[in-house]
């Protein structure tokens, strides 16, 4: 022994890109490397519970973060906290100041490598500087970063005269198209802000760094795999899902925070439902709706009659102090008892997915949320809203089509697209019954069963990590 590998772990400061980079942890010390989780001191609380057991392989390693310095309120360490948008170009310069402490730590702590969620694109210099290599963790799926960069090179759309005119993603395999409507502000023109430029330096910084760890399987989406080596010329490892990495149901159910519902309550409540009978709603932890949108849901979901496990987060509207106030239809809950559950807050996502009783999923598609219902062989219905959702749904639709489209036209920061009840019905409908529904439910269980044989001894993505650990320590000693 003597040559301990020893691995930072720099998750960014939001809930979805820390749960991931937890599991990793976890991944790693399971196969005896040493682990140091970098965060700062208010997430250092969520990430110690999700850790459970004390692990005698992770440590945390706490950082101050500079909320006064940039004139952001004590605490707000979160991108989940941000409660307006003028608070995210604060947030962004606290983070970028958190370069300097991080490389006091290297040089303190000496670890062979640094994994850093790719919204830190300065961890390259400071790997740079300090002689390690610098893995770049994406959060997302080989598909949407392929068509990212693609579109970012070739600018398709410059090409088209509307934001409604399909065009192809060029050199991206399976003749995807896609319109500007649902482009990410980071390529549509006349977007430029401070977000949009840090978000280029990150991407920018993903072809400098060493190379990338995915949170993905290869046999979920090898074409794309292949084409981010072959194509775009990167090296990558890919080692999930890693939502299978913490099989212990009491862990699933405290993945991020605390739930906001007893685990056992919604147990029970699902053991009382026949398989493939309910749907599971969740936008996500940054996604927040409006009551108008809400209302449609609500009615949505009535009318298809299913029964719903609906995890709830809406925007606070002006004069409105009471959160729930009148959101919902008249005499819902009442109507729905027995039949739909809702719940406000954090939901043991996980947990729900996995369980026999749930037939759907209504999903934003962000990334960590997609593999979960990929790993857990449940349809979706995509529902994406911003980031790189709108790519994540023409994988899950029409390159994987383990789920159906709810029609969404438009990318929209926080607040999403128009959808009416019909719309949701409709698709609700398509993925939980009839011929097209059995199609989908067959292929969804097929690539749940790939999954689980991925992160299996001798899987592939059991494989590849043997492969980056080995090039990890054929680099350090
Ligand atoms: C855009 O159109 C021009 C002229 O037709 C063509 O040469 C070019 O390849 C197109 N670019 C893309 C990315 O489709
Ligand atoms: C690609 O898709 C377009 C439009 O969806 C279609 O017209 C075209 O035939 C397709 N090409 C191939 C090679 O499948
Ligand atoms: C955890 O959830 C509770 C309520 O469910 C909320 O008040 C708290 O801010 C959350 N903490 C984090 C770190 O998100
Ligand atoms: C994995 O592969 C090794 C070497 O080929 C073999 O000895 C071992 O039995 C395999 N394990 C499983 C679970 O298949
Ligand atoms: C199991 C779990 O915690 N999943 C989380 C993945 O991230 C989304 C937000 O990006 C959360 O809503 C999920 O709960």
């Amino acid at each position: 022994m003597g040559n301990q590998l020893h691995i930072f772990l720099f998750p960014f400061l939001a809930h979805g890109h820390m749960i991931p980079m937890v599991d990793m942890a976890k991944l790693f010390s399971s196969r005896g490397i040493k682990v140091t989780i970098v965060t700062t001191p208010i997430n250092s609380i969520s990430i110690a519970k999700s850790l459970h057991d004390s692990n005698p392989l992770i440590n945390l390693l706490i950082l101050k973060f500079p909320s006064a310095e940039v004139g952001l309120p004590d605490g707000c360490e979160n991108l989940d906290f941000l409660i307006s948008p003028s608070m995210i170009p604060k947030f962004i310069s606290a983070v970028s100041l958190l370069q300097t402490p991080l490389e006091e730590a290297i040089t303190e702590h000496r670890p062979h490598c640094i994994v850093a969620d790719m919204f830190f694109p300065w961890a390259n210099d400071a790997s740079v500087k300090l002689g390690i290599p610098r893995l770049n963790f994406h959060g997302t799926s080989f598909f949407s970063t392929c068509a990212l960069e693609f579109m970012r090179i070739y600018e398709p759309y410059n090409n088209v005269s509307s934001e409604t005119e399909p065009f192809l993603i060029p050199h991206l395999p399976g003749n995807i198209t896609i319109t500007k409507m649902k482009l990410h502000e980071l390529v549509r023109e006349n977007v430029k802000n401070d977000l949009t430029e840090y978000m280029k330096r990150a991407y920018d910084s993903d072809s400098k760094c060493y190379g990338v760890v995915m949170n993905s399987f290869y046999e979920l989406e090898a074409e794309y795999a292949d084409c981010y080596k072959n194509v775009l010329g990167r090296k990558a490892w890919t080692i999930g899902p890693l939502s299978l990495c913490t099989q212990e149901s009491e862990e699933e159910a405290q993945r991020g925070n605390k739930s906001a519902i007893e685990e056992h309550e919604c147990l029970k409540w699902l053991d009382s439902k026949k398989p493939n009978s309910v749907v599971y709603v969740c936008f996500g932890t940054l996604t927040k709706f409006n009551s108008n949108q809400l209302k449609e849901i609500a009615n949505g979901l009535e009318a298809c009659g299913k029964n719903f496990i609906w995890v709830v987060r809406k925007i606070k509207e002006k004069d409105e102090d009471e959160e729930d106030k009148d959101w919902l239809p008249e005499g819902y809950e009442q109507r729905m008892e027995g039949k739909g559950l809702i719940i406000r807050g954090w939901a043991p996502q996980v947990m729900i997915l996995d369980h026999p009783a749930v037939g759907g999923f209504i999903t934003h598609c962000g990334w960590n949320s997609t593999l979960e219902g990929v790993a857990a062989g449940v349809p979706m219905v995509t529902w994406p809203v911003a980031a790189e959702q709108f790519y994540n749904e023409k994988l899950v639709t029409e390159v994987l089509k383990i789920g159906v489209g709810v029609g969404v036209q438009k990318w929209v920061r926080i607040v999403g697209d128009f959808i009416n009840s019909e719309a949701v019905e409709k698709a609700i409908g398509r993925v939980m019954e009839g011929e097209e529904a059995e199609e989908i439910r067959k292929r969804a269980k097929e690539f749940a069963e790939k999954a689980r044989k991925a992160v299996a001894e001798n899987g592939s993505s059991y494989c590849d990590l043997d492969a980056l650990i080995k090039e990890l320590e054929s680099l350090a000693f």
